[in-house]
């Protein structure tokens, strides 16, 4: 077994900071020794095969973006990165888990949907990976299949309080699926927007000519989302389930989860990066069409309202718990386009799974966050959550060698290749989109080097990986519940 030694980093985790070395033995760390302990050349370190050098970096554990969906099936067409190609993006950014959503449709069989995801993602990602199960037809046979999907390594399932027609619970299905959760351990995941109210305002709006993506956003307004959550929360108290908010958008809906977790209720809260940098007015009111580009659900909210703020703030403090993408990228041409006069039919999504470590670094950068803290968020919070951690989540013996040397000195210029004359910018994102939500952003901090179990994946800007790489890996229960 290859044997390798990262010397001369600064170790980060969620707890704290020290200069010291990292010893891997074939696909896990064997030892975090004092600085310098293995002298090359001497008798211990004679057995090292690999020394990488990491002066003046950080290492510390790989990503885990706990909300992808690739080629998730979606308004007529499916999510522009397959998990091969989103999966090597993700390695780019500094991810060494996924966990995705399998998807039960309307009037197929739970392990069916979880099956096919497996078909889709075996032999083909990058780096390793994880299911959710979505729960798109709430009937007595779902309710019995959950009692096994622990077993087959999936923790946790998602319900849509939005979405009618498509993946939608009402809230009988929500009380009986809660009483499930809170009977098997699993974790209810919830997108919290009030469907029915939404989809009368996307009509209202429609029937008064306001076509334009700008009007995705208005339609799911903020009360909304907060009277959903809340809706969520009360149901989760009285079952006794525990819960985990997706995609956090509203600082009002914050304040539910906050409310709930002062209470001593398991609730939990997600945000995306897209919800802190990006604005309802700056990207889905963009002139013309171009505002598709940013159609996503929960939608971005006004920074005039100042969510964005609150967001990081709640981050800081725990109101929210983590940071995953909602990674979901559909291409403008032939994808977000069938949306051309008619915002509603705009595939819902945005792509940042390449991102989403660099973006929060920049957290750091501004002090909005700690060090420690970026860890926390992106990596060590959901491995607790999802019944990952110690083989992910942490540097210590014994866990997976998924390792990040992240170089605070170095720079990250984030975009899609060509503006929009088709002229070369010079950046180029790994992702299978024809644009960038992101164009533009240029970051202090870079991926240098991913190990994924101890296979060098990313170096000297280069993938070294290949498909098939990544292994599923089943989880236990949240290790996070109080
Ligand atoms: N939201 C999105 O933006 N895309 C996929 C599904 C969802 O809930
Ligand atoms: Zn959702
Ligand atoms: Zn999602
Ligand atoms: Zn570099």
């Amino acid at each position: 077994m290859t044997t390798t030694l990262i010397t001369g980093g600064t170790v980060v985790t969620a707890t704290g900071r020290s200069r010291a070395d990292v010893l891997i033995d074939g696909e896990t760390i064997a030892a975090v020794l004092a600085p310098g302990s293995l002298l090359l050349g001497a008798d211990l370190a004679s057995g090292v095969d690999r020394v990488i050098d990491a002066t003046g970096k950080y290492v510390i554990p790989g990503g885990i973006d706990a909300h992808t969906h690739m080629q998730l099936p979606f308004g007529g067409t499916a999510a522009s990165d397959t998990f091969e190609t989103g999966t090597r993006a993700a390695a780019w950014g500094g991810t060494t888990t996924i966990i995705d959503f399998a998807v039960q449709s309307y009037g197929q069989r739970v392990f069916d949907g979880l099956a096919a995801w497996h078909e889709k993602a075996a032999g083909n990602c990058a780096i390793d990976y994880a299911f959710h199960q979505i729960i798109g037809d709430l009937n007595a046979d779902s309710l019995q299949a959950m009692d096994g999907l622990l077993a087959e390594g999936v923790s946790s399932f998602k319900l849509f309080m939005a979405y009618p027609g498509v993946f939608y619970s009402d809230d009988a299905q929500i009380l009986k699926a809660m009483q499930k959760s809170a009977e098997t351990g699993l974790m209810t995941m919830m997108h919290a927007e009030n469907g029915p109210a939404i989809d009368v305002l996307v009509g209202q709006l429609l029937a008064e000519g306001k076509t334009d993506p700008y009007y995705h956003g208005v339609a799911r307004a903020w009360q909304l989302e907060e009277e959903a959550t809340h809706r969520a929360i009360m149901l989760a108290n009285l079952t006794g389930a525990p819960l985990y908010v997706v995609h956090v958008s509203a600082k009002q809906a914050v304040a539910q989860i906050a409310t709930a977790r002062d209470n001593g209720q398991n609730v939990f809260g997600e945000t995306c990066p897209q919800y802190l940098y990006l604005s309802l007015e700056e990207n889905l009111g963009a002139p013309g069409f171009e505002g598709a580009k940013w159609v996503c659900s929960t939608p971005l909210r006004s920074r005039a309202e100042g969510h964005q703020d609150h967001l990081w703030q709640s981050l800081r403090t725990n109101d929210l718990q983590l940071v995953s993408t909602d990674h979901c990228p559909f291409c403008m041409k032939g994808q977000k386009d069938l949306g051309l006069g008619d915002f509603s039919k705009i595939p819902n999504g945005i792509g940042s799974v390449e991102h989403r470590l660099d973006l929060l670094y920049q957290g750091v950068v501004t002090g909005r966050i700690s060090l420690e803290r970026w860890v926390e968020i992106t990596s060590t919070t959901p491995a607790r959550m999802f019944g990952l951690y110690g083989k992910k989540g942490v540097i210590q013996p014994g866990a997976d060698a998924d390792i990040v040397v992240y170089d605070p000195t170095g720079h990250t210029s984030i975009g899609y290749g060509t503006d929009e004359f088709g002229e070369p910018t010079g950046r180029s994102h790994h992702m299978n989109m024809d644009h960038s939500a992101w164009e533009g952003y240029e970051i202090d901090g870079h991926v240098d080097i991913l190990l994924s179990r101890g296979k060098v994946v990313i170096a000297e800007n280069s993938y070294l990986g290949a498909k098939g790489d990544g292994r599923f890996v089943k989880r236990s229960l949240s290790q996070y519940l109080i």
